[in-house]
């Protein structure tokens, strides 16, 4: 297990008088995370706050922590860690959350690897206190008090299938190379390509055979990407709704035979397609910055914990430089669009 703590700011610590840091030490003793609460200084909270992402060690998920870590640095009294399975597998991240629960936790912000796995110890969570909130991908309703959706789920099919759609004619046998077979975020943007593709026209010639599943490793994907091309060699085009998913089938494309003839489009970090699409082996995908769905999940657990928000329907909360966030359908906050990225914009982002 990985774990990382950061502490108060100088200011608050030295602010700390000898009964609190008593009080501290015999919490800790007795191994209890700090609890939650106003603070006397003004608006600041006290809370702790443990994110579980789909796995550790994949560069969108460092991007993401990375906007929820600053946000909990900018704000006082916020205790801050990760801790997470290092494969994306269903219920890899019950472990990690019953060991939250035992550490009183105030707030846990998941990415599900499956909508309905993590539920039963998110459940035994809630009842110990915590509060629960799901970024990225979504586990059932019932699990949590809000979502941290990065986009609108039919922006994402939307993009995915019209920067295919433009680049084969909109005409021919593609194929999807997802991450997990149940990964609730790609599960609703492929089912949602495919309501689109049934029912708006302009898709009617173009024919998704098959959608495969490269775990979100780096290693099994770009196999995925190989025997995908070998078992169907007249394939237009490949969309991939996984940061790692492209970037291992760019690799695998950028060396082979079909660079440039195989059309890939999908979901990337600008940092890791750059070089396929200066090589040519991409023309154009879609993504949104990472950073701003974590910073988002620390304000919604500050106001979850004031109390201020509920997270029903209508709420809103103030997110730093996003501004004042709103809950919306489905106790769901949208943080953004799609960006769209190709050779003449990418320069312009470092994530
Ligand atoms: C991968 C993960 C993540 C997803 C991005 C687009 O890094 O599957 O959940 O949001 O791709």
């Amino acid at each position: 297990m990985k774990l990382f703590q950061e502490g108060g700011s100088a200011t608050r610590r030295r602010v700390i008088i000898g009964a609190a840091v008593a009080t501290a030490a015999i919490m800790a003793l007795a191994g209890c995370a700090t609890t939650g609460g106003s603070s006397s200084g003004g608006s600041s909270s006290k809370f702790s706050i443990a994110f579980v992402p789909k796995q550790l060690n994949n560069p969108y998920t460092d991007v993401e922590l990375g906007g929820g870590k600053k946000a909990a640095a900018a704000l006082s009294g916020v205790t801050y860690s990760v801790v997470g399975p290092n494969t994306a597998s269903a219920s890899s991240q019950v472990s990690y959350i019953n060991t939250l629960t035992q550490k009183k936790i105030n707030v846990i912000a998941i990415a599900a690897n499956d909508p309905n796995a993590v539920c039963s110890a998110l459940n035994q969570a809630k009842t110990g206190g915590a509060k629960i909130i799901t970024f990225d991908s979504d586990t059932a309703k019932s699990c949590r008090s809000l979502f941290i959706n990065q986009v609108n789920t039919a922006d994402v099919a939307s993009v995915e299938l019209k920067q295919l759609g433009e680049q084969i004619n909109y005409e021919g046998d593609f194929a999807i190379l997802s991450a997990t077979a149940n990964a609730t975020n790609q599960n609703a943007w492929i089912a949602d390509m495919k309501a689109d593709l049934k029912s708006d026209p302009k898709y009617s010639k173009m024919n998704l055979v098959t959608t495969v599943y490269g775990n979100d490793d780096d290693t099994t994907s770009f196999q995925v990407a190989q025997g995908l091309l070998s078992t169907y060699p007249n394939l237009k085009g490949i969309i991939s709704p996984t940061t790692v998913g492209i970037a291992a089938t760019a690799r695998y494309l950028s060396t082979s035979s079909y660079k440039g003839k195989v059309i890939l489009t999908g979901l990337g970090l600008p940092n890791q397609m750059r070089q396929y699409v200066k090589d040519g082996t991409v023309k154009e995908f879609a993504l949104w910055d990472p950073a701003k769905i974590g910073q988002a999940a620390v304000y919604a657990a500050k106001a979850l914990v004031a109390g201020t928000i509920t997270g029903k329907t209508g709420d809103t909360f103030k997110a730093g430089s996003l501004g004042t966030l709103k809950v919306g359908a489905d106790n769901t906050v949208i943080v953004g669009g799609p960006t769209e990225f190709d050779a003449a914009n990418i320069d312009n982002y470092n994530f």
